[in-house]
């Protein structure tokens, strides 16, 4: 029986559901126009996608695998993934079409309404510890859905860092260990670079000619491609960043786009990494005595915790999600998100970053660009679509619920129970970024005032009515009360001068 498996991108596993099924089936897998320009994805991400389905093409191939690949400047250009079976069909007749279910809701809905023959065969995606079912089950009756509870549920499920059933330590979290400054002087680890090899370099050409508007530039592209650099990348992050992962999870430094951070949100999203093989890996470094409990607990719950949870909501909660909009907020989106010209230190650091590597941390993405967005007021549409767009990890499934509902509370508090919101103080503590910055994180309003300063506060006044009540937000609206109607009046000013010259 002739049989076609259909690969997308972000799928690029050995282990992948669809090819265990069929372990002599044909594959097909394409470059396409729909997918390369849904969004204006960074020229970055676009090299990573096809350099790493190139190479995974080819690993196939070596392993007695028949594989049909349309590159994006071959003869037809396909368009997307009905396209690509309604080619194949047309060479070939084939008696059963397989695929792996896709990430992303827009192409379930597309695969949804494949009308040709054969039927799709479409097979869960197994690369996850929790499935969608799991996942509605612990959601079911809850009146809120907190991270903290499901990741107990997969600490006990996966035995990580577990005792019988009691965690290791007797603590299940140790975030409140990982909140340091970096010290002054502190020299950071080298990071490896993975080398273009002719399949990259092909693909760079590529990319400089046909989306060359695109944001970012490759100079420093080093994402790794394969199964085997992305290992390699792993195990550089366990011997060397682990151990202080934890202390600097959320600290901030001026012109350091990496600090302890694993780098491997891009592999891992591709599927060149295993999530669980990961976190067995960290936590074999804690049982050696390498690294400390806090540094491998808060890796371990980063991936088991944060990223599994949020797969959980965007599948629980899709369509209706991303069409909220708590605040009813609307501004357009400054365009320095893409220059990165803007006299915010820290906001022009993230962005630079972004732009180097289309990578920035996540005390970058949720408290520097993030939490302005949200003080500021934009439209959350604008700002998903940016976040998507910019990052070499970025796909939708894992994306939106840390945008729209972590960093925006623009659902209202499904993922937190609180708004990130945060003034100058906080960026001062965790960063270094003020100290050279045109704007004085000190003064509280006027021309010369941090612009989080004003923004903070005009934010909380304007929400009072969604969030005054919110017993989480005691504090802020106790300080509120507080605060005399001329400083009101001031905070109102500042804050109204800023947002109209935003372009
Ligand atoms: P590390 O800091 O080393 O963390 C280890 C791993 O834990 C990550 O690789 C990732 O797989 C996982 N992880 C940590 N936090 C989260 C989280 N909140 N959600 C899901 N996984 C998590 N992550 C993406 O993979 N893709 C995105 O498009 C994305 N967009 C984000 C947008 C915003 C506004 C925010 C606040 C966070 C976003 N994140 C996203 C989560 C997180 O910021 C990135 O996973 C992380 O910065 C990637 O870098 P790293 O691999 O060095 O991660
Ligand atoms: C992100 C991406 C890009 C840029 N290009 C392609 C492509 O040409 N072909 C493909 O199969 N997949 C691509 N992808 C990844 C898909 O968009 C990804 O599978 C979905 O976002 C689902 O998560
Ligand atoms: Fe950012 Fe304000 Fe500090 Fe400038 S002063 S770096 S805008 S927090």
């Amino acid at each position: 029986m002739a049989e076609l498996i259909l690969i997308l991108g972000d799928q690029l596993s050995s282990s992948l559901s669809s090819l265990q099924a069929a372990p002599e089936a044909e594959v097909v897998m394409a470059e396409l126009v729909n997918e390369a320009h849904y969004v204006a994805h960074h020229k970055q991400k676009i090299v990573l996608v096809f350099s790493a389905m190139r190479h995974f093409a080819e690993q196939l191939r070596q392993s007695g695998r028949t594989v049909h690949y349309f590159a994006y400047d071959d003869t037809p250009q396909l368009s997307c993934f009905t396209d690509t079976l309604n080619h194949m069909q047309g060479l070939k007749n084939y008696q059963r079409l397989i695929v792996t279910e896709p990430g992303e809701y827009r192409l379930q809905e597309e695969f949804a309404a494949w009308a040709g023959t054969p039927a799709l065969d479409i097979l869960p995606d197994d690369r996850f510890l929790a499935t969608h079912q799991q996942f509605q089950t612990w959601a079911d009756g809850r009146k809120q859905l907190r991270m903290e509870f499901f990741y107990r549920d997969m600490r006990r499920q996966t035995g990580l860092l577990m005792e019988a059933d009691q965690p290791v330590g007797g603590q299940w979290n140790y975030d409140s260990d990982n909140r340091k400054k970096l010290p002054r002087g502190h020299t950071l680890p080298p990071r490896l670079h993975a080398e273009a090899d002719a399949i990259t370099t092909q693909v760079m050409t590529l990319v400089d000619e046909h989306f060359a508007s695109h944001m970012g530039n490759l100079d420093r592209f080093a994402w790794p491609v394969t199964a085997q650099q992305a290992e390699a990348h792993l195990v550089h992050f366990l011997d060397v960043c682990l151990p202080q992962f934890g202390d600097y999870q959320d600290a901030m430094k001026q012109g350091e786009v990496f600090l302890y951070h694993s780098l491997i949100a891009s592999s891992l999203n591709l599927g060149l990494l295993d999530p669980l093989k990961i976190c067995q890996a960290a936590e074999q470094r804690w049982q050696q005595g390498l690294a400390p409990l806090n540094a491998v607990e808060g890796f371990i719950r980063q991936i088991i915790g944060w990223r599994e949870f949020i797969r959980g909501i965007y599948w629980l909660k899709m369509p209706q999600y991303e069409t909220s909009n708590y605040f009813q907020h609307s501004r357009k989106l400054p365009d320095f998100y893409y220059s990165g010209d803007t006299d915010m230190a820290c906001m022009k650091d993230a962005i630079v970053a972004t732009q180097n590597h289309a990578y920035a941390h996540h005390i970058q993405r949720l408290m520097i660009t993030g939490n302005f967005a949200l003080l500021a007021g934009l439209a959350p549409a604008q700002v998903n679509q940016w976040y998507l767009e910019v990052y070499a990890d970025a796909y939708q499934w894992v994306q939106l619920p840390n945008t729209h509902g972590m960093a925006l509370f623009a659902d209202g508090g499904i993922v937190g129970s609180k708004p990130y919101a945060a003034s100058g103080a906080y960026i001062n503590r965790m960063s270094d970024h003020c100290s050279g910055c045109r704007y004085d994180v000190k003064q509280r309003e006027g021309e010369d005032a941090c612009p989080f300063n004003y923004l903070y506060w005009d934010f909380m006044m304007r929400h009072q009515d969604k969030l005054g009540d919110n017993p989480r937000m005691g504090m802020v609206y106790r300080n509120l009360q507080k605060m005399d109607d001329g400083r009101k009046s001031e905070v109102r000013a500042s804050a109204a001068k800023f947002l109209e010259q935003l372009k």
